[in-house]
């Protein structure tokens, strides 16, 4: 029969229109890397994004660490790139996961302190969902959903598969929560939790691709490392850091109120032993580093080689061509540096966190990027990866163009921070802005101000607030922040009225007792 439409004239002057449009037009002119990847006949890439709990940058041998090889840490950053000022927003487990999920700060996505999230609202997963990936979190998710009470608030949502930890999880024989149901596995949380995210690209479905969320629990507080790391570092002597003895002569009150100091406040059960009753002062201080940095560097070996064990399965499957995987922790850690164990600072050590991103074909192997960037920025990033669309309440913008060498002339220069939780460490609410040199951190429950040059100072032992010479910089770095705050429309929703903490209880809620 006849095809009567090839023939007709306006068919005709369409097809001539198209031809003419093609003849004028590049035949390449990808505008972004999503742009190419829609233009092009591969699939849309996997995403794994790895992340772990507390695992600061300068304990990664690709980020000059002196204190550890991270050889398959390493070899990601070989093959990807390595962002060397990544922030995080908030830096506390909780609040940054929350950030994660939701691409908002905490005052827009209500997680400031250890509040459950409300998972009703629009999520990274359920978009990625929506967009046809399979979605899958496994590990650590500190975020709610283990109450037996309240199993509802917190609960992952978007997922396709889960499979969590309760609260911050146990390291040996921990019980996980397997799509609701609870279960008792046997061995070490970081072997697990690789073996499960293997068993979860093993198990999906063939026609999607899939989006999944690979998170280590270690090496979080205490740091019980399994005995074969044990015994690599049982006795390593670790250098001891320049800023090892800070008095914090001319800073605000906090660091001094703070108790996440290493002489005063590592206890018994986070050493697992008791220091030597001969030991006092300085060499009683520099013991109880050195054990505290044996047991946390072993929980952090252990991660490399679990995930030397899984980018080699992604090799071997063929996987890795096509999936973005990207290494990252829910803030940085202080090793030491201040005196201090743990984070919440806005500190050099606390608030930068590990970005490595590997993207074979699309990303230069081996790249820098010295750009600022925040986990704030992560859901648009994986978003516009997958192709699919932005919405215009996410606070954080997509790297890809940084990933793609070319920084765009309006990228940002400065970043804002907010820390809400006295919790477990005393540590005073405080909030800030940094740019590439500067400082200026506002403790406002305190009424007092810090401000470093960080060109100058790069270890922050100089307040510099009240000296004259910088107080034309001062005023604009408060203009700066003023106009980030409102930006990003922070209006102290949290200053006074902290949700209650209820991400690691298990006890029945008020009136249910
Ligand atoms: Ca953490």
């Amino acid at each position: 029969m006849k095809n009567i439409h090839s023939s007709h004239p306006r068919c005709w002057l369409f097809g001539f229109t198209s031809l003419l449009l093609f003849l004028v037009s590049p035949p390449f002119a990808p505008t972004s890397i999503a742009q190419a990847q829609r233009n092009s006949a591969q699939p849309r890439p996997n995403i794994v994004y790895i992340m772990t709990d507390d695992h600061a940058a300068h304990a990664i041998s690709a980020y000059g660490s002196k204190l550890i090889k991270t050889p398959h840490l390493d070899r990601l950053a070989k093959e990807g790139m390595k962002f060397e000022n990544a922030f995080v927003t908030n830096s506390i487990c909780t609040p940054s996961r929350a950030v994660m999920l939701t691409g908002k700060y905490s005052h827009l996505n209500g997680v400031p302190v250890f509040n459950h999230l409300d998972t009703t609202q629009p999520l990274l997963s359920k978009y990625l969902q929506q967009a046809g990936y399979y979605t899958g979190v496994i590990g650590k998710w500190h975020l709610g959903g283990q109450n037996p009470y309240t199993p509802e608030l917190g609960k992952p949502a978007g997922f396709n598969y889960w499979n969590i930890l309760p609260g911050q999880g146990a390291y040996f024989d921990p019980m996980m929560i397997e799509m609701g149901q609870r279960k008792k596995f046997t061995g070490y949380a970081t072997d697990i939790i690789t073996d499960l995210s293997i068993d979860f690209i093993k198990n999906r479905p063939q026609d999607k691709p899939f989006f999944l969320m690979y998170h280590h629990k270690a090496p979080h507080r205490n740091w019980q490392p399994d005995e074969k790391h044990r015994r690599q570092y049982e006795n390593y002597e670790p250098p001891i850091p320049a800023t090892f003895d800070d008095e914090y002569k001319g800073k605000s009150d906090a660091s001094r109120q703070s108790t996440m100091h290493i002489d005063q406040d590592l206890t018994d059960n986070d050493l697992k032993m008791k220091p030597p009753a001969n030991l006092s002062g300085a060499a009683l201080k520099k013991w109880k580093f050195t054990r505290y940095m044996q047991d946390y560097l072993a929980c952090v070996q252990s991660v490399d080689d679990n995930i030397g064990r899984f980018l080699d399965y992604l090799d071997k499957t063929g996987l890795a061509a096509n999936t973005i995987v990207v290494y990252t922790s829910d803030q940085g850690f202080f090793l030491g540096e201040h005196n201090f164990f743990d984070k919440r600072f806005m500190y050099e050590e606390s608030l930068r966190t590990p970005f490595i991103i590997r993207w074979p074909k699309q990303i230069k192997a081996g790249s820098v990027s010295k750009s600022i960037i925040l986990n704030v920025d992560f859901a648009p990033t994986f978003l516009d990866a997958a192709g699919a669309s932005i919405p215009a309440d996410m606070q954080g913008r997509s790297i890809l163009p940084l990933l793609a060498g070319k920084r765009p002339k309006d990228w940002r220069t400065s970043m804002y921070y907010r820390y809400y939780h006295p919790g477990h460490h005393n540590v005073a609410a405080h909030y800030g802005v940094r740019t590439d040199r500067y400082k200026l951190i506002y403790f406002n429950k305190l009424d007092q101000w810090e401000l470093y040059d960080l060109q100058k100072d790069r270890l922050e032992m100089h307040n510099e607030y009240s000296n004259p010479a910088y107080s034309k910089i001062v005023a604009n770095l408060k203009n700066e922040l003023s106009r980030l705050k409102k930006e990003l429309k922070d209006e102290d929703q949290f200053q006074d009225n902290l949700p209650a903490d209820d991400v690691d209880g298990m006890a029945p809620p008020p009136g249910r007792r």
